[in-house]
């Protein structure tokens, strides 16, 4: 982890006075010695720029490199890395810090060589090539993707007191790749057809069965990741993409699609992602993604720099559709205020909200509730933990909580 990671923004200092003009624009005003324009130091003139010559702009492989000054990271170990998204400014997950879930590590993949095999209750059995999905009509589209066990740390104590640990494993991409629907339809469906079964190439060959109607909705067969080919780390050269359900079932390195009329029961849905509820059922095949919503900044484990003007800011996502309202808590949820929802507002993917706020220096707890336009509100640890059961593990979508104590000093709590 990166204790201590965080730095109050250098373009927010903090003790200044601010005025909240028409509009809500936030205008800040001189108080004292302590602002940017007061410190002749603060915009000191750099060595003279003669003496230091720029780089070249090919001196790169042809592939960007960030400024040796950027420290944004993800954290993980063999089989898992988490997207660092207190650091991160807006919606889109770059594709260097997009998590990653990987059960038998991540294969390298010659695409001329990868085939997707189609078989099963269709008409004519397919074996496609990378060239042969590439000539095929394509789309483009922002979704996030979120592992079912991120958060899956807060059902119980003690919970991690660590934004990256709690929440990193999200992250919203846009994704460009051929509809699964117009290869399906090119193959021919039998009619008693209801499930797709999709197998991976990774040495666990993992398998998840997924309904039909979502295979002919808006599932992906996803190559490219914002703008460029897939990582390897998220399915290069091709993965299937299911737009607002569970990550586990955005199988990476896809390479056979089964058509069956039942579900496989694959160990990624018998002793995975299957959770057992109070009455001692298992809630199963839980696809689709509830609505949730997190602050980014303030978290634990920031420290804030001293009372005043804060903008807190966070993410809201719905894997049922859009995010309608984002309300805020500063006093652990007696009073709610609407936070600003920056668009544009996509199904199935993040919005970034923000809301002004002056920090008095007093102990506070902060909250964020989202709606989506089902009318899913988030819940409450409590109210979660009454309908699922504290045996749960996956699907953990309750409000977070942040305490911030008289030193400014973000942890996680819940109150
Ligand atoms: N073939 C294969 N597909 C996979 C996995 C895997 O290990 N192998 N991990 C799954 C899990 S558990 C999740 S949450 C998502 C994560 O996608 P990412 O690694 O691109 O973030 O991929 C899913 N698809
Ligand atoms: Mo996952």
């Amino acid at each position: 982890m990166n204790p201590g990671q965080f730095k109050t923004p250098p373009t927010l200092p903090s003790r200044r006075r601010f005025i909240f003009g028409a509009g809500g624009l936030v205008i800040a005003t001189a108080a004292g010695g302590e602002t940017i324009a007061s410190g002749a130091k603060q915009y000191a003139v750099p060595d003279d720029p003669r003496k230091q010559p720029g780089r070249p702009a090919n001196d790169d492989d042809g592939y960007g490199v960030r400024s040796q000054f950027a420290r944004t990271h993800r954290v993980g170990g063999p089989s898992w890395a988490l997207t660092p998204i207190q650091d991160l400014y807006g919606t889109i997950t770059p594709s260097a810090l997009h998590f990653g879930i990987h059960h038998a590590g991540i294969p390298t993949i010659d695409p001329e060589k990868h085939r997707l095999f189609i078989h099963g209750m269709v008409k004519r059995n397919r074996e496609l090539s990378m060239e042969d999905l590439l000539r095929l009509p394509r789309v483009t589209h922002t979704y996030f993707l979120e592992c079912s066990g991120n958060t899956s740390s807060s059902w119980k104590e003690p919970r991690y007191n660590d934004i990256q640990m709690t929440h990193g494993q999200m992250s919203n991409t846009e994704w460009t790749g051929v509809p699964l629907r117009i290869v399906l339809q090119e193959v021919g469906l039998d009619p008693r057809a209801t499930w797709v079964v999709a197998e991976g190439s990774d040495a666990a060959m993992m398998s998840r069965s997924i309904p039909l109607s979502k295979c002919l909705d808006d599932a992906l067969l996803a190559f490219g990741q914002n703008g460029e080919e897939l990582r390897p780390d998220q399915g290069f050269p091709l993965r299937l993409l299911l737009p607002g359900y569970e990550g586990n079932t955005s199988i990476k390195w896809l390479r056979r699609l089964e058509v069956t009329d039942r579900p496989h029961m694959t160990r990624m849905e018998t002793r995975g992602y299957t959770d057992t509820l109070p009455d001692g059922r298992s809630r199963q095949f839980s696809f689709v993604m509830e609505a949730k919503s997190v602050i980014t900044f303030p978290s634990a484990p920031m420290i804030l720099d001293g009372r005043g003007f804060y903008e807190i800011a966070g993410l809201a996502w719905s894997g049922s559709g859009r995010i309608t309202k984002v309300e805020v808590s500063a006093d652990a949820g007696k009073h709610w205020t609407n936070a600003r929802i920056e668009g544009p507002v996509l199904p199935k993917a993040f919005v970034r909200f923000r809301l002004p706020w002056q920090w008095d220096g007093r102990a506070a707890v902060l909250q964020s509730r989202c709606v989506d336009e089902t009318g899913q509100v988030q819940p409450t640890q409590k109210e979660l933990v009454e309908s699922r059961g504290a045996k749960s593990f996956h699907h953990y979508n309750a409000i977070q909580q942040w305490g911030v104590n008289a030193k400014g000093e973000v942890s996680n709590v819940q109150v």
